[in-house]
């Protein structure tokens, strides 16, 4: 059997971020060295997707050329990649020839199969920009969710997928000017074609996530439609057809199609040209893709229904897409550079914490939260207490006391038995969360071994029986050694550099999974060294500030006016425990302001307070009372306090 595992191509518009290792990268890594292990046939691909108007606008926002963009990313995603152990079998880019040449091919073929078609469109014009706004260059009210910020292709709110003239009040992403409509010609894929066959495949396709199918059969229901497949922009891969000149593919025609070029290339530098057809065209490769949710729709639907237009290919076998990772709460925002993006940490950390964090925190079935403090946490009291310390322990008292030498061992009593067997257990019980795409239970069971190996290892006191029973002490130490050899196995796929830090201490290379390092000699204990250091609270305390939230600039803050303010009278709204109503006097001005701050506050504790007001916001009714302003108090944790002035001061004044 044949095995081919994709990540999502990642953008070379910007780095990779801890949500994107989350979602489409570190599980697929667990999972291609898990069947590497098992010395299956599993090939890897990825590489970066370099078109689109996600590229494009990175460049002019930074002036530069989107070929300077590319370039400058492709190298620094796969740098950081490898740094953090991903272990694909090439890293391609959609930019070269090869990329390009089977991209149109894939457009030719479904073309002269009437399965493409021209169409007169509508399309957004910018008059100001003198420019035509494709996809993301256009953003506005999502029709579905109704959040503001929704791109022409997307609502990143709420997933809805999207064209153009859905979005309400939209505008142009470059100048905001409300734009045009003009008219064009665009090529259609006859997604609409599709619907039956997709729907058919999706029902065969019982063992997917629950998320998937959901999300997928929602659409289904809604019914598919044609989908313009090419875009006004000078990048990308140019559409092969002389009317269509200066169009080019969506990118998200192209991009799924790397997955194919990807491993042309690979097998070109193998110097086995047609190797990548072994995978591609037989129809018993398991293809996996691994995506994050906003990805669904193209890996489950227009992809398979763009190869089953052209034929031939293998269709995905399975999508095990990931929700999404959270950051402190927030979300991950490239644009507000609200992330944690991998080189940083990497130029901090080593990488496996990291793994460990993101696998035993994955957002497999519902969105998770990534915080510095659980990074510490889990480092600290599971990664070094608990597999650091039974590792160093063992390997340390070997050196000891046995020369260096493992013990050899006989007659093995029911607690050691029992371990025993749950070694010879643990590869397949492993291997099967592992397969099944459950990652945080996978590693969940390794971390079990790590806790019982301490437990044995407290319970057989080898440093007592050393001196009285030095039988039991060797058997002891002699099982301690085998789960050791094991974890170096077992722990690979999560957490490489420990595994293989493990196995430079046994000098000994342990095989396959399925023996979980139980054949093997192990004889001599190499240089030891710790694991896990600590880390400590002022590293983290670091870290979190070094989080930005988003950031304005002096003329977005100055638009708020900020004045000090006078209590003249105060009094509760009915009905509300929390609600005080106020008229505060703003130089020669009277507002009244409807203030949460009644639990903490009584309205006398109010009166004649110089406190501090926003005084230019919208009016609004609360509990169907006029509130004509804010005003300012530090939230802690549920209680308020008001901020006022550091002494008397006039009303009116203005607070900068
Ligand atoms: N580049 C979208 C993304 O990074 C896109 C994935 C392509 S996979 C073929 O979310
Ligand atoms: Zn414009």
């Amino acid at each position: 059997m044949k095995i081919l595992v994709t990540s999502a191509l990642p953008y070379a518009n910007g780095e990779i971020h801890l949500g994107h290792l989350a979602g489409a990268y570190l599980p697929a890594d667990i999972y291609v060295r898990y069947q590497r292990l098992k010395r299956r046939d599993v090939i890897y691909m990825c590489g970066t997707d370099e078109h689109g108007v996600p590229v494009t606008i990175s460049a002019e926002k930074k002036n530069k050329t989107p070929r300077e963009i590319v370039d400058q990313y492709y190298k620094s995603i796969g740098e950081s990649f490898k740094v953090f152990g991903m272990t694909f079998d090439n890293f391609s880019r959609t930019s070269l020839p090869v990329h390009h040449r089977l991209a149109q091919d894939f457009f030719s073929k479904i073309y002269e199969k009437e399965l493409i078609y021209p169409r007169e469109v509508e399309q957004f014009y910018c008059v100001r920009c003198k420019r035509f706004l494709p996809d993301r260059y256009i953003i506005g009210k999502c029709p579905k969710c109704g959040s503001d910020g929704a791109r022409g292709d997307q609502c990143e709110v709420c997933g809805h997928w999207l064209e153009p003239f859905e979005l309400v009040e939209p505008r142009c992403l470059v100048c905001g000017e409300p734009p045009k409509k003009t008219r064009t010609k665009h090529w259609y894929f006859r997604l609409s074609q599709f619907q039956d066959r997709l729907g058919k495949w999706i029902e065969s396709k019982k063992g997917w996530k629950d998320t998937v199918l959901t999300f997928v059969q929602g659409w289904l229901r809604e019914g598919l439609e044609d989908r313009p497949i090419t875009r006004d922009l000078s990048w990308g891969v140019p559409v092969p057809l002389a009317e269509a000149k200066g169009k080019v593919l969506y990118v998200w025609f192209d991009a799924p199609i790397g997955y194919i070029s990807a491993t042309i290339e690979w097998a070109e530098k193998q110097g086995k040209p047609d190797l990548w057809k072994e995978y591609w065209f037989d129809k018993e490769t398991r293809l996996v893709h691994f995506i994050g949710k906003d990805n669904i729709v193209f890996h489950a639907l227009i992809w398979p229904a763009m190869l089953m237009a052209y034929g031939d290919y293998v269709l995905p076998t399975d999508i095990p897409a990931n929700q999404f990772l959270n950051l402190e709460g927030g979300k991950f925002s490239t644009s507000k550079d609200y992330a944690i993006w991998l080189p940083d940490y990497l130029k901090e950390f080593n990488p496996d914490p990291l793994r460990y964090a993101l696998t035993r925190n994955a957002p497999e079935a519902r969105d998770t939260d990534f915080t510095w403090r659980d990074f510490q946490a889990w480092h600290n009291n599971e990664l070094a207490d608990i597999l650091g310390n039974f590792v160093n322990r063992t390997v340390a008292f070997v050196k000891r006391y046995y020369d260096s030498s493992i013990p050899e061992a006989s007659s093995f009593g029911d607690r050691d038995n029992q371990i025993l067997a749950m070694l010879r257990d643990a590869p397949g019980t492993i291997g099967a969360r592992i397969e099944n795409f459950e990652f945080k239970t996978a590693l969940q069971e390794v971390m079990r071994i790590a806790q019982d190996a301490n437990r044995y290892f407290d319970h057989g006191e080898p440093w007592v029986t050393r001196k009285n029973d030095p039988a039991a002490c060797a058997r002891t130490i002699h099982v301690c050694m085998k789960i050791v050899t094991a974890l170096s196995v077992l722990a690979d796929p999560f957490l490489p550099f420990t595994a293989q830090k493990i196995r430079d201490m046994l000098r000994v290379d342990p095989g396959g999974w399925d023996d979980g390092g139980q054949s093997v000699q192990v004889k001599i204990v190499g240089d030891t060294s710790i694991l896990f250091e600590k880390i400590g609270d002022d590293i983290i305390k670091a870290q979190v500030g070094k989080l930005h939230k988003e950031t304005i600039d002096l003329d977005y803050f100055t638009r708020v006016s900020l004045k000090t303010a006078k209590v003249l009278s105060a009094e509760r709204v009915k009905g509300s425990k929390n609600l005080i109503k106020c008229q505060v006097q703003i130089g020669d001005a009277v507002k009244q302001i409807v203030a949460g701050v009644g639990k903490d506050y009584t309205p006398e504790q109010m009166l004649n307070k110089t406190i501090v007001v926003v005084e230019n916001l919208e009016p609004a009714k609360i509990r169907g009372v006029l509130s004509d302003g804010m005003l300012l108090a530090a939230v802690d944790g549920e209680r308020v306090i008001l901020v006022t002035t550091d002494g008397a001061a006039a009303s009116g004044l203005p607070v900068k």
